[in-house]
């Protein structure tokens, strides 16, 4: 079989981006970062963040806070805007292919919080790296049910990073 791009640590990578996450006003600590490596037929997403807010039940018609609803949504840009709703800026999902909620590009698996520090490793095979760069990413304070249209119902937007090119000298 015939191997693309270079190896590194045991995958083919070609492409490599990264986001950093900053929290807003709902989220002040939430940070981290996310990574993506083009790997053979699709990309690995690598995800790290701490400063996740506490896991609180949903009761009396509340979203509950966490798992907290992870995507790319379709506009790099994260503004904080209203404080009491932020990150509007960067736009609804990224949903190239126009699917269905539970089936767009940039649905990806719920973050769960370990005392606030959540790490996650998936792969897609729904775009490659260069397709990413200039989205946005955001997390979410509610989980995504991944039926409700068009964007799983995972309520407020807690953190916001912008998809660029990874470079060394970038670290
Ligand atoms: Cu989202």
């Amino acid at each position: 079989m015939r191997r693309r791009g270079k190896k590194m640590n045991g995958m083919d990578t070609g492409n490599i981006a990264y986001a950093m996450i900053k929290g807003g006003p709902l989220a002040p600590d939430l940070d981290g970062n996310v990574f993506f490596h083009d790997v053979k037929g699709g990309v690995e997403v690598m995800v790290e963040v701490r400063g996740l807010p506490p896991y609180k039940e949903g009761k009396n018609g509340e979203k509950p806070i966490g798992p907290h609803g992870f995507h790319l949504h379709e506009k790099g840009i994260c503004e904080i805007g209203d404080p009491s709703d932020p990150f509007t800026s960067a736009g609804g999902h990224w949903n190239p292919g126009a699917q269905p909620h539970g089936n767009h590009a940039g649905d990806f698996p719920v973050l769960f919080s370990n005392g606030g520090y959540a790490r996650m490793s998936f792969f897609t095979n729904k775009f490659s790296v260069k397709d990413v760069v200039g989205k946005g990413v955001i997390i979410h304070q509610s989980p995504d049910d991944y039926r409700s249209q068009p964007s799983g119902d995972a309520g407020k937007r807690l953190a916001c990073g912008v998809i660029v090119p990874y470079t060394k000298s970038q670290t």
